[in-house]
């Protein structure tokens, strides 16, 4: 099995950039050990801390965040990161061609109940000519990514990563320190009969979006005429990997619960990295209106309705919303 840097020196990702995924590589690594030690290292539970977003931090989104921060702040490759737990921008390296955008622990709810949790993790270019940090130089559509990918914290820990060549999957050897390639194309099928949704929000969801899945439960006795299965995470980063795997659709849609808060996932941490990887493994990705990677940020911690997976399915909730 060949290891993670000869696969992307091979297919001739930039230098710089293998280097900088590799450096966010050694603090995931150290997620994934102290995961594994769990209650036996003290770090689960919640902290005394909020987020910018008003959300309870556990232990372990603030070690993991400031595990990223700080090996990433110590490269000279990195402008300045953006990150789900930090309330600002925060400067690194004034010569940093890169900028960085992670969620250090998505699914942290799970994390208490030894369940799927990961970082999800997003890159981009400094803009020509462009001095200093700021928040502005963030604000670049998915497109504009050169680089995106989560790391699993399963029974096994693995890397999906694209930098827009398609979508490898890499598993973590605790034996040797390294990911090995363990799958070199993701592809996402083009049909399923699986999807994954928050049931627990349906009378909150607009008529597109309810009708949709009105027609999903109706199953073989409906329009669709097909069973549909249901599954669900609350994990993007575990219902992501399973659409990755073996296709579905998954979707957190606008809901009308918080008047506040209609979307629940943060645009540059999670949706544009994750459909960045589905796109690269010939999914679908949107808010059910537009293409999430075409989207003008406005904020970093800004929120989005997503739609994505399996590019028929995908299309055929798409067609609800017209
Ligand atoms: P955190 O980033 O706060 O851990 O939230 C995870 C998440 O944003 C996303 O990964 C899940 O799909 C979603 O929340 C689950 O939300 P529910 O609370 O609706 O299950």
């Amino acid at each position: 099995m060949q290891r993670f840097l000869p696969v992307l020196q091979q297919d001739n990702v930039d230098p710089q950039l293998t280097s900088l995924i590799n450096t966010l590589m050694v603090a995931c690594k150290e997620i994934s050990f102290r995961l594994q030690q769990g209650e036996l290292a003290g770090i689960l539970g919640t902290s005394q801390e909020e987020n910018i977003q008003g959300e309870t931090q556990k232990k372990l989104d603030i070690i993991s965040n400031q595990l990223i921060k700080d090996i990433l702040l110590e490269s000279d490759l990195v402008r300045a990161i953006a990150s789900e737990e930090e309330d600002y921008i925060v400067a690194g390296s004034p010569n940093g061609r890169y900028l960085v955008c992670f969620d250090p622990l998505d699914g942290s709810s799970n994390i208490d109940i030894n369940s799927l949790v990961g970082t999800i993790f997003s890159i981009m270019e400094v803009p020509e000519g462009q001095e200093g940090a700021n928040e502005e130089m963030f604000l670049q559509p998915g497109t504009a990514q050169v680089a995106a990918g989560y790391v699993l914290y399963g029974p096994s820990t693995q890397l999906a990563l694209t930098t827009g060549n398609g979508v490898r999957l890499f598993t973590y050897d605790n034996t040797i320190g390294e990911f090995l390639l363990t799958q070199e194309k993701m592809t996402i099928v083009e049909d399923t009969a699986e999807f994954a949704i928050n049931m627990s929000n349906q009378r909150f969801w607009q008529a597109p979006m309810q009708n949709y899945i009105n027609d999903l439960l109706a199953g073989n006795t409906g329009t669709r005429d097909k069973n549909f299965n249901m599954r669900w995470i609350a994990a993007m980063v575990g219902d992501v990997h399973r659409v990755l795997c073996r296709g579905g659709l998954f979707a957190y849609p606008t809901d009308a619960k918080n008047p506040e808060k209609p979307y629940k996932l943060r645009l540059m941490y999670e949706a544009n990295p994750m459909s960045f990887l589905v796109e690269q493994a010939g999914g679908v990705s949107s808010t059910g209106y537009e293409r999430i990677m075409s989207i003008q940020p406005t904020e970093i911690h800004q929120r989005v309705a997503v739609v994505l997976g399996s590019k028929n399915e995908v299309n055929t909730c798409l067609s609800y919303h017209k």
